[in-house]
């Protein structure tokens, strides 16, 4: 989408400045009788793609290629920060927490996880209903800033849920005899008489069929080779599309057919035309974690859309943290040189909202914002690397509980009042959010980076320098330039930016305002290159300069 309506502004700049080029080409060849009149016909029509040129020279649009995780957000808060914060930093979309009736549940006390566990496909939660989503959508798609949703349908609610009126909307269910009726859904529609494990869940993950097949923690499995099934889920899928929603991460893809998603897929209305080009496909990323070694592979998803890499964020807290003697320098290769998968199937994160507490997969070596130093270096090293579709986290604080690695209070929810409802993102004087709200996102240096990389966008790494051990520095073609100190040594090098000679400002120790640099100034010479000094014991080991940062 995004990359389509940049090249659309290329080909309207480019034919407004050919027609300009034809109108000054007559005017010069026509005989002196004729200019006359033709002349303000003409200079009329040179003034008008003047305009259209000059706009498309010094006002194109910019690109935005990063979307934020607002984890269990409330919609009215969402569609105040895409107008206040997300619009203006230059963020591309917000993926937010499922939206539809799940079950409500009480011990322990309301978890987060609660909310992957459907009732039903209203669009009625925790943060808002359908009024909300509504309005949400609506404002965020007006600014620009586009919503994916996070779709919950490989399953329903657990097998030992009970049954009652117990949908966060009061939607009644029986999980037991597997019916949904506010769906409808009924025990034809599970997977249970095709399952062939003794318990009815995965039990073996080196079985892709059971991984398929069988229930993942006890949760109802749906049968989506079941064409009722396809149609349920594409009409709750489609309802959010009219609505205006951009695209859909698909939970827990792994443990669905992958071409049981693609006839889902197919089913799926084009996105929106009052904010979307008529025929825009909605934008797809599929869950499937795959470290390598299972049975069940990333690859097999491609022909759907995106896929979740979760080697990148496992493999860069490795490296950040210095395990297994492994260094900054080796990130030289990084991409699909570490076996991570085609740069244009990837959505990469440092974090998610399952790993940053122990769940799902990518085990210690995962990065948070429990580690803030190394946090912001590893979230920065993937805003300013081109590999993947970025996405950034943003968490809720909670009281963490770690026996033997283990962490007790994993389950829970998010900031919220004894009634259970979300309590709202409160912004700080300075920016930051109170109420318990993390927002990653609005770190100053986070929200800088996701400038960075709409600055050098499409770019290339043409140059890259190294020390050989936890000093790093690479240039993204004629636009920016990053450089890494995450070694006990304090950095002081001369390296070629192959940026154009100016003085620029580092965004991270400070910002470009008019024409003065709050932050440290690099000055590069006429032959592209600069001096930088990182002292290793800084809070932020890394500077980046772009050309939009220069002087
Ligand atoms: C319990 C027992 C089970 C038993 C079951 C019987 O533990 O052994 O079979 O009861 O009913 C919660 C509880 C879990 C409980 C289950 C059913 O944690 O103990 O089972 O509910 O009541 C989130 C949480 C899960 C949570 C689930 C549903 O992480 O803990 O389960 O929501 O509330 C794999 C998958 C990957 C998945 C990842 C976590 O391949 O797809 O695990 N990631 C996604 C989401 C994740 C979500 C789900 C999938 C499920 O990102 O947040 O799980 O929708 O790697
Ligand atoms: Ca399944």
């Amino acid at each position: 989408m995004l990359r389509m309506r940049s090249d659309l502004r290329c080909i309207t700049g480019k034919l407004c400045f050919a027609f300009q080029q034809e109108c000054k080409r007559l005017l010069r060849r026509m005989p002196p009788s004729v200019k006359d009149n033709m002349r303000n016909l003409l200079l009329l029509l040179l003034a008008a793609f003047g305009l259209c040129w000059t706009q498309y020279k010094s006002n194109p649009k910019p690109v935005r290629t990063s979307i934020v995780h607002l984890f269990e957000w409330r919609w009215i808060d969402i569609a105040l920060e895409c107008e206040r914060y997300l619009a203006p930093n230059g963020f591309a979309g917000v993926q937010v927490s499922p939206p539809n009736e799940n079950l409500v549940v009480m011990s322990p006390w309301r978890p987060w996880w609660e909310r992957y566990q459907p009732i039903s496909y209203k669009l009625c939660s925790r943060s808002g209903n359908e009024n909300e989503f509504r309005d949400m959508v609506t404002r965020c798609n007006n600014v620009g800033v586009h919503i994916y949703v996070d779709a919950v349908i490989n399953h329903m609610c657990g097998s030992g849920a009970g049954s009652g009126y117990h949908g966060i909307c009061g939607s009644y269910f029986n999980a037991g005899s597997r019916d949904f009726p506010a769906v409808p859904y009924s025990s034809y529609d599970f997977n249970d008489r095709i399952c062939q494990t003794a318990s009815g869940d995965i039990e073996n993950y080196s079985d892709p069929i059971q991984v398929r097949n069988c229930r993942l923690s006890g949760l109802v499995d749906l049968t989506q080779r079941r064409e009722d099934v396809r149609s349920k889920i594409a009409e709750y899928m489609n309802h959010m599309i009219d609505i205006g929603v951009a695209g859909f991460r698909i939970d827990a893809s792994k443990h669905i057919w992958p071409m049981d998603i693609n006839a889902i897929l197919s089913k799926l209305n084009n996105l929106n035309t009052r904010w979307f080009t008529k025929g825009s496909r909605p934008f797809i990323y599929q869950e499937v974690i795959d470290l390598g070694g299972e049975a069940v592979r990333s690859s097999e998803y491609f022909r759907n859309g995106h896929v979740t890499e979760f080697k990148y964020g496992a493999q860069l807290g490795t490296v950040l943290r210095k395990w297994n003697g492994e260094k900054m320098a080796d990130l030289k290769s990084w991409g699909e040189n570490w076996s991570l998968m085609p740069s244009d199937k990837a959505v990469v994160f440092v974090d998610n909202h399952d790993n940053q507490r122990g769940h799902g997969a990518g085990g210690a070596s995962i990065l948070t914002f429990w580690n803030p130093r190394l946090y912001k270096m590893a979230v920065s090293f993937m805003l300013a690397h081109p590999y993947g579709f970025t996405r950034i986290m943003s968490s809720y604080w909670w009281p963490r509980d770690i026996q033997n690695g283990k962490d007790f209070n994993d389950w829970v929810g998010p900031p919220s009042n004894v009634d259970g409802s979300i309590k709202p993102v409160t912004i700080n004087p300075n920016g930051t959010c109170g109420n318990d709200w993390v927002c990653e996102h609005r770190w100053d240096q986070i929200r800088k980076m996701v400038t960075f990389r709409n600055v050098v966008y499409g770019q290339p790494i043409t140059q890259w320098w190294d020390n050989s051990n936890h000093q790093v520095a690479f240039e993204r073609d004629g636009k920016g330039f990053v450089v890494f100190n995450n070694d006990d040594r304090n950095l002081s090098a001369v390296l070629p930016t192959g940026l154009p000679p100016g003085v620029y400002c580092d965004i991270i120790s400070g910002q470009k305002e008019g024409s003065l640099c709050t932050g440290i100034q690099i000055r590069v010479a006429t032959n592209g290159t600069a001096h930088f000094q990182i002292n290793s014991r800084a809070e932020d080991p890394f500077i980046a300069i772009h050309v939009e940062a220069k002087l």
